[in-house]
């Protein structure tokens, strides 16, 4: 690689949102809360959420009737189906209630669909068994917002639905797929107008009730379907007069769910993931720890890094390649032998997936190659031998590779699935409304949904697609762009910082780690070092002395470390123990003269 190629990465500043001088905190705090836009007002409760309360449940809309059917449901012993679904969401969502529950005295029974042959939502499959066996409640997690059609088969089978989801819910303005007929929308309007008194403005399964924090005005809608389940217990506890203590002890299953799902580390989340990482630190649950272990992640802190990269593709892993009921089971048993050989199974399977994740990528960035990407500014890509477990992961690879929207689809015959992937700056649920007049069936948000297609219909939608992304994507740069929270001085950093610092975390998905520039800095050249013929060291003189740098996998920049006279760089902070800190450096340029 040639060094120009090597500053291409652009540095794009986020907006400080608050004044900086408004905080009370050393400057590189202050500036983090900015960028966050943690009023100062608000810090408190932000840098401390484990000492913040939850929002009142009962501030959900529908809760309450949910709460009294299901007391209902336990004083007369009748029989509770949960369904979940097979990602780490649904799955941890169906463990929290089926403990929860089991655990004060219902009857209670799981499912969970399978992910090639059912597919995504409720399952029909699901509404028979729970007939067949004499289930007179189904409590979904994690699915069944969309779920029009499964509503009218469990009305029609005298099963109470009741709903609990995180899932956009449908838009009544929404062109519709085959599958919903014009008239069946205009009916659905109509019902709803007489179930709500006024014009919603989404269309909802005819349920017993619905829990979507979307619906109605509750405080935080970014809730993970694990989160709503917990939302839902806690009211339950409440009304049953239970000690929520018992409900905390699985606040580990929350913190997998809502960090495995993607959704942003602020409020309610912020509480149950600080709060479920101790948790997961020390799980009482045979399972975790057995999965833990199998990772070689068992010393030390979890955080949302463990969950993302290592645990929760293991539990994802039997949704994708076999069956996600083993990824229950292990969060559910108590039986430690048991737990070991679902854990190394899962290991198993987890590298399996990794395989068939590669040999897909290969094949995709070889369709990819004879594009123009000039004229594609979304790629979607179809085989037949694809496995759709795991075309999600390889789109968002490609998402991330050419920073534009992806869709991969695999078909079986005439039918095709399609996983789709998206940036920031394309809405793909928006997109796919647009066009789903060549669709079978689309769902999910703006950064992922899956579909449906015929293969008759994939050119004219690759094409219509494509020249819709074009319009929306022509002015927007799609170089790779490393946002940073601020730039700093040498006194920011002789500030005490370090002490409120870790107070930042958990990191994640909406509250990145912090990343700051320093301008202008002289490197130490006889302190550089190579470790394993890829990451460097180097110390960087400042007033005060020197400090640390480590630059993982930074190996191709050796060359400008040695030849630049002065350099930028990008960093994050590393705190020790002992509050001293060093520089984790994030890209580096030779300065601009
Ligand atoms: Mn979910």
């Amino acid at each position: 690689m040639s060094l120009e190629n090597l500053f291409k990465m652009k540095w794009k500043f986020k907006n400080q949102e608050i004044p900086v001088s408004w905080y009370d905190f050393p400057r590189i705090i202050s500036i983090i809360l900015s960028t966050r836009i943690i009023t100062p007002e608000g810090a408190e409760e932000f840098l401390y959420p484990e000492k913040s309360s939850l929002y009142d449940p009962y501030r959900l809309k529908g809760i309450e009737k949910i709460v009294v059917r299901l007391s209902e449901a336990l004083e007369r012993r009748e029989k509770v189906l949960i369904h979940g679904d097979y990602d780490v969401d649904g799955i941890s969502g169906t463990a929290l209630l089926f403990r929860t529950m089991d655990h004060l005295g219902f009857y209670v029974d799981h499912y969970i669909p399978h992910r090639a042959s059912e597919g995504y939502g409720l399952s029909s499959k699901a509404i028979e068994k729970a007939q067949k066996e004499g289930f007179r409640i189904l409590l979904t997690v994690d699915t069944g917002i969309s779920a029009l059609q499964s509503a009218y088969e469990a009305k029609f089978k005298g099963i109470d639905l009741i709903i609990t989801d995180h899932h956009e819910p449908r838009k009544t303005r929404e062109t519709s797929p085959h599958t919903l007929f014009d008239n069946q929308i205009a009916f659905e309007k109509e019902r709803n107008n007489k179930t709500y008194g006024k014009p919603e403005p989404y269309i909802l399964p005819d349920a017993y009730a619905i829990l979507n924090p979307k619906l109605g005005d509750y405080i935080d809608t970014n809730l993970a379907g694990v989160g709503v389940a917990y939302k839902l217990l806690e009211a339950l506890y409440t009304y049953l007069g239970e000690d929520l203590n018992e409900l905390e002890r699985h606040l580990d299953l929350v913190a997998l769910g809502t960090v495995g799902d993607m959704v942003p580390l602020i409020k309610e989340n912020r509480i149950f993931v600080k709060k479920g990482l101790a948790k997961l630190t020390n799980s009482e649950k045979p399972g975790v720890r057995a999965l833990k272990e199998i990772s070689g992640i068992s010393n030390g802190d979890i955080n949302p890094y463990h969950i993302s990269f290592v645990l929760a593709p293991r539990i994802n892993a039997a949704g994708r390649i076999s069956h996600a009921n083993d990824s229950l089971e292990l969060l559910i048993t108590e039986d430690e032998e048991r737990a070991r050989e679902l854990a190394e199974h899962l290991q198993r399977l987890n590298s399996k997936r990794k395989d068939e994740e590669k040999r897909i990528l290969d094949e995709a960035m070889d369709k990819v190659s004879k594009l123009d990407l000039n004229d594609n500014y979304l790629l979607v890509l179809d085989s037949e031998d694809w496995n759709f477990g795991v075309i999600g992961i390889v789109a968002s690879k490609l998402v991330q590779e050419f920073r534009r929207p992806a869709i991969l689809i695999t078909f079986d015959q005439e039918m095709g699935r399609g996983s789709c992937r998206s940036i920031e700056e394309f809405d793909m649920h928006e997109a796919l409304s647009r066009f789903s007049q060549f669709l079978e069936g689309f769902g999910g948000h703006k950064l992922a949904c899956g579909l449906r297609i015929r293969r008759e219909n994939l050119e004219q939608f690759k094409w219509e697609l494509n020249q819709y992304a074009l319009k929306m994507l022509r002015d927007i740069p799609l170089e790779p762009t490393l946002e940073l929270d601020g730039e700093v001085n040498f006194k920011d950093l002789e500030e005490n910082f370090a002490d409120y610092y870790k107070y930042l975390k958990p990191f994640g998905m909406g509250n990145p780690e912090p990343i700051f520039a320093l301008r202008d800095v002289n490197i130490d050249k006889t302190s550089i070092r190579v470790y394993k013929d890829k990451h460097v060291s180097f110390l960087l003189q400042v007033p005060r002395g020197e400090l640390r740098c480590i630059f993982f996998d930074g190996y191709e920049y050796l060359k400008l470390l040695n030849e630049a006279n002065k350099i930028d760089i990008a960093f994050s902070f590393i705190i020790k123990e002992d509050l001293s800190f060093e520089l984790k450096i994030v890209d580096l340029k030779p300065t601009s003269q």
